[in-house]
């Protein structure tokens, strides 16, 4: 049994929609960042930097309990636990592991970004809200460049690297994105919506 303990944002989304590919049982715990959970004593033994997602695998590796944060560490070891979305041969299991870091070092970070000087910041800050903005843009340029000769980010195969990327394309609009701008990137997330466990994946922990 896997416990995870998450948020319905974009990078707890992109591990519910994993444990739903992949088909693994699992018990979903809400971390209400909006109230402050994720700074609790009991929470940060798990997940030391403070934030969602984080998971607690009774059947770990070493056979025990085996805590574990970081969404994209999160989803090499689901993959590599059921041996699912993560080709084995070398070139394929790289150009997947590319387009991950891809999505935890770029997409993730500059769309997060995008969204605190749009909607959180405590003032405006023309500067902030123009660089991120531009940089969501020019990252989608890429994924949408990248969609033009692939069918998904990893090559020929759907795989962690797209259930990484997509929560995050889908707040794109309300960074000030138009995604007709991006015909790949819409004709890649139009199939992906229509997976059955990623509709349920990105309901896990919504209210009802
Ligand atoms: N690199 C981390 C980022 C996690 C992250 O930023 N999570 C956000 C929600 S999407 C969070 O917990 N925010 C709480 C806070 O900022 O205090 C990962 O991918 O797991």
């Amino acid at each position: 049994m896997i416990e995870l303990y998450s948020w319905p944002t974009p990078n707890g989304q992109k591990v519910h929609i994993a444990l739903e590919e992949m088909g693994l049982d699992y018990r979903a715990h809400g971390v209400n960042i909006g109230q402050g959970e994720q700074f609790s004593e009991q929470f940060q033994r798990i997940s030391p930097n403070g934030r969602i997602p984080a998971i607690v695998d009774s059947d770990g590796p070493e056979g025990g309990p085996f805590a574990l944060f970081e969404s994209g560490a999160i989803l090499l070891y689901l993959a590599e636990k059921t041996g699912q979305f993560l080709p084995s041969d070398p070139v394929g299991r790289m150009r997947v592991i590319e387009w991950l870091m891809f999505q935890m070092g770029g997409v993730g970070p500059m769309f997060g970004q995008a969204g605190h000087f749009r909607n959180q910041a405590p003032e405006r800050v023309e500067y902030g809200i123009e660089r991120y903005t531009r940089e969501t843009e020019r990252l989608l340029g890429v994924l949408d460049r990248r969609l033009g000769e692939v069918d998904y980010l990893g090559g020929a195969e759907y795989s962690i690297a797209d259930m990484a990327t997509y929560p995050w394309v889908q707040v794109a609009e309300r960074l000030g994105q138009r995604m007709g701008d991006f015909p790949h990137v819409l004709r890649w997330t139009d199939e992906i919506s229509a997976r059955p466990a990623v509709e349920r994946g990105m309901a896990v922990l919504k209210p009802s």
